[in-house]
């Protein structure tokens, strides 16, 4: 094997940084476009986080410390970069925090010299990652992500506590770390976002109880709660807003996603939903849409998902999951979904309000059963074909 210089690594990563992502001419829905190429992959990387750069001390340019996945990155537009907090996974299985950043919203992203150091408060906590972003209405950007600590009452080895832990920042650079979240009535929480503005003078936090770190168990879905004060984050009563259903794709469990999108109908949440299959759980993305005033009330839910691993995405360290934390709802109406695909890499779709909000508000609900999914298909093929024959005379 003959060794490459550092100096050729870096080439190489600045040949892929620079190449362009053009729109996925196959791929057509009406509601957004796809692009050809993953925006962040483990290629990303810069060289210098992964090899010793010195042929006197890595003589065989080996690397020292692997990265295995890049993946659900929280995304925020930030003095006019587009900005995703990626979940960057070592070869160790550990995952951190990295920031990248590009002028561009679906191609260029390059990570800072640097991951993000998190104040190391949690000294129980082993592992962190999907951390969404919230520019709150407060001045604070809120990152929000899962705190995991091994549950030591446990003689399961993986058995593990999984929490929301809590950091804000002006400029992604310097962080400060708040007490993790406490559900008084949930042991577990993953998928926490939070609302970006104040309700009824409070924080409001989009939840996912769960019993367990695996299984959702009792959680019945996506809750919302409120906080009084989020330097010592407590939430009582959790409503749940988007409720798990049978024979649906949240059957097994769903979660918040990316910060919910304000538009003049009400707010645009983009989740995830999770079913179980003899092949393992299929994670897709689906959306729903809350009241303007009261965010914890629902007022669409289109059937079916809004989107799933396709192609090449379908494959990876977790096959057939695609999953969000992060969009960017640009001031021009444009809307930019990160979703990252088989917890590998990170991709995005872009659509706009407009065709969120026709999507959210004119899609029909399922109506649970097949008896009534065909008649409904039924109803439309009825309604196009007597529109073409009209169409044609
Ligand atoms: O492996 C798929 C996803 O599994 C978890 O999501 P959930 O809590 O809904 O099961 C998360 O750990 C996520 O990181 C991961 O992508």
């Amino acid at each position: 094997m003959k060794n490459r210089s550092f100096e050729s690594l870096m080439e190489s990563y600045e040949r892929l940084l620079a190449r362009p992502n053009p729109a996925n001419e196959h791929f057509y829905n009406g509601l957004y476009t796809r692009y050809s190429n993953p925006v962040l992959t483990r290629e990303h990387i810069p060289p210098f986080w992964m090899y010793d750069a010195d042929s006197e001390t890595n003589p065989f340019m080996m690397q020292r410390l692997g990265v295995n996945a890049v993946m659900n990155s929280g995304a925020i537009k930030l003095n006019g970069k587009y900005c995703l907090v990626a979940r960057v996974e070592g070869a160790d299985r550990k995952s951190f925090f990295a920031v990248a950043e590009s002028d561009r919203p679906t191609e260029g992203f390059r990570f800072r010299d640097f991951p993000v150091i998190l104040p190391d408060t949690e000294k129980q906590e082993t592992n962190v990652y999907d951390m969404r972003l919230t520019a709150h209405e407060d001045g604070w950007i809120y990152g929000v992500f899962c705190s995991e600590s091994k549950d030591t009452g446990s003689a399961d080895l993986s058995a593990a506590v999984a929490a929301a832990g809590i950091v804000r920042t002006k400029d992604l650079e310097n962080w400060e770390r708040l007490p993790n979240l406490v559900t008084l009535n949930s042991p577990q929480q993953r998928n926490v976002v939070l609302h970006p503005e104040f309700v009824n003078g409070q924080y409001a936090f989009y939840t996912r109880p769960m019993d367990d770190f695996i299984e959702t168990g009792s959680g019945g879905g996506i809750g919302f709660g409120l906080c009084p004060d989020i330097t010592h984050p407590v939430i009582g009563e959790e409503k749940i807003i988007s409720r798990r259903k049978y024979h649906t794709l949240t059957e097994a469990k769903n979660g918040a996603g990316a910060v919910p999108i304000k538009t003049d109908r009400g707010w645009i949440h983009i989740a995830h939903g999770v079913r179980n299959t003899a092949a393992g759980l299929r994670y897709v993305l689906y959306a729903f849409a809350t009241d303007l005033e009261d965010p914890s009330k629902l007022i669409a839910e289109p059937s079916g998902l809004l989107l799933g691993p396709l192609g090449r995405e379908r494959t990876g360290d977790v096959s057939n999951v695609v999953f969000t934390n992060g969009a960017i709802a640009d001031d021009d109406g444009r809307v930019y979904i990160y979703y990252a695909s088989s917890d590998t890499r990170m991709h995005v779709a872009e659509t706009d309000i407009e065709r969120l909000k026709d999507y959210v508000f004119n899609t029909p609900e399922d109506p649970l059963r097949s008896a009534d999914c065909v008649r409904q298909r039924a109803g439309l093929i009825r309604r196009n074909l007597e529109y073409l024959k009209n169409e044609r005379r």
